[in-house]
């Protein structure tokens, strides 16, 4: 077990992440089936969310923790057009809003993908 956890550690910082997640000691206890790699107290991530722009939720899977949701906001601020983006590790729910004359759903899920270690799809409601 110790050994897996190293793997993970390992290839979470080699990906170049920014956060860490700290408090791995803590894991046994709130790692899900799924396994998750970290305990931070904190699973959201948001950039302000105006009312504005075109509105779409978002259900992102592989997210385990408030580090995770920092990288899939990051990822998602970073789409040309997108005004702002709340991500919560937590529901795995990402709720986007972007100006729909430059960026789309399509390119929200493939920059979502771009990450490497999550996917997600776009909500039904
Ligand atoms: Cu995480």
């Amino acid at each position: 077990m110790t050994r897996i956890l190293t793997v993970l550690a390992f290839s979470f910082a080699a990906s170049g992440a920014a956060l860490a997640c700290p408090g791995e000691e803590s894991t046994a206890k709130s790692e899900k089936a799924a396994g998750g790699h970290c305990d931070m107290p904190t699973a959201t991530a948001s950039a302000p969310l105006p009312a504005d722009g075109t509105h779409v939720k978002l259900t992102v899977a592989g997210m385990h923790c408030g580090a995770c949701a920092e990288k899939v906001k990051t990822a998602l601020i970073g789409v040309d057009g997108v005004k702002g983006a709340t991500v919560d590790a937590t529901t795995g729910v990402a709720e986007v809003a972007y100006d729909a004359k430059k960026a789309s759903t399509d390119k929200l899920l493939a920059a979502v993908a771009s990450t490497k270690q999550f996917t997600a799809t776009v909500a039904t409601n």
